[in-house]
């Protein structure tokens, strides 16, 4: 369906040009991007594939090599590293969980491995670090959750333990942050928020302040902020739209203007999304502005799953097939 068609009277999305960028930025490995990006590939690698799943072009990618890459970033332990030679870190480890999952090849995978590295990083008061060195945030918590739903693997950690650490880190605003105590932020609030919702958890969650908060977020132009005073940012529009509709308030916002906000930042000539109108455009961005795009039902942009940020398509042939623990 080309955007032509669609209700939106406003700008259009410059599909084409888009899937141009992500698989034009995957070739420039000299540029400044790809060198201060290096030690993160495999968060890129995830942001781009997702993009181009998204507009329906995972097609153009090869994925065997993709997944031959991938497998050079897997450490002993079971954990994956940002690139070929970096150190293992649970952010690598579901983004290269998420790459799979696209390609639907889950089955290469020792998940014993994988599952035991992500689990061993849980703490006894029910917290995760993200990796040897001991950081803990509630980013770690979604992501051990995320992964281990996505292999099935949820008994091995404890999930009671892991969803009250998690609503310990809930603010009196109905947010939450990164450890107990700290400030509310719309990137928290989404790990928070999906962590307790693929457990089954969200009744931890006062929805009606929570959403005020939330919706609270979009200024003027129709972008969304992450924090109060702060400018918008195209990465909110996912971070704030998937918590909104996971609680169940996406009604509160103006979506029209968010849908203005996220097309008026891309570049209409060489494609990709930047922050706001008129910077610069980077994979981050464009990732987050086609899934933030996706959660508006923009036309032509396949459906994306808010809890698990992979297209629904994708989790449905995960969580519908045997084997399947529901935790809800
Ligand atoms: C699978 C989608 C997905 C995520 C994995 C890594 C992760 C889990 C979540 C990150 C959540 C998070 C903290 C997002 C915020 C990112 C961001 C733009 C931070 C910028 O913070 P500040 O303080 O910017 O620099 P503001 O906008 O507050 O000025």
């Amino acid at each position: 369906m080309s955007s032509s068609s669609s209700s939106f009277q406003m700008g259009q999305l410059v599909a084409d040009k888009h899937v141009r960028y992500v698989l034009m930025s995957e070739k420039k490995k000299e540029s400044f991007e790809s060198v201060v990006m290096d030690h993160l590939r495999m968060n890129g690698a995830y942001w781009g594939l997702t993009t181009l799943d998204l507009l329906d072009k995972l097609g153009s990618v090869s994925v065997d090599e993709v997944i031959s890459w991938l497998m050079t970033c897997q450490h002993e332990s079971g954990g994956f590293a940002g690139n070929t030679g970096h150190d293992p870190h649970v952010l690598y480890t579901l983004s290269a969980v998420q790459i799979l999952a696209l390609f639907d090849k889950l089955d290469i995978l020792d998940v014993g491995k994988v599952s035991s590295y992500v689990a061993g990083l849980q703490n006894e008061d029910g917290s995760f670090s993200g990796d040897i060195w001991g950081e803990v945030d509630t980013r770690f918590s979604y992501i051990a959750i995320c992964c281990l739903s996505i292999l099935k693997c949820l008994d091995k950690i404890n999930v009671e333990k892991a969803v009250d650490y998690i609503v310990s880190c809930k603010n009196l605003d109905g947010g939450f942050g990164c450890t107990p105590g700290a400030e509310s932020h719309a990137g928290q609030i989404f790990c928070c928020v999906g962590a307790l919702a693929i457990t089954g958890s969200l009744h931890h969650v006062d929805k009606d302040l929570l959403g005020w908060w939330l919706c609270e977020r979009q200024v003027k132009s129709g972008g969304l902020n992450g924090r109060p005073e702060k400018l918008p940012d195209v990465c909110y529009s996912w971070w704030v739209l998937s918590s909104l509709i996971m609680i169940d308030r996406v009604h509160w916002i103006d979506k029209a203007k968010l849908v203005k906000f996220i097309l008026d930042c891309q570049d209409l000539e060489n494609g990709g999304i930047s922050d706001r109108p008129d910077d610069a455009v980077d994979i981050f961005h464009t990732y987050f502005g086609v899934a933030g795009l996706s959660l508006l039902e923009y036309p032509g942009v396949k459906a994306i799953d808010p809890a698990y940020a992979l297209p629904v398509d994708v989790i449905n042939r995960i969580l519908l097939t045997k084997g399947t623990q529901m935790v809800f």
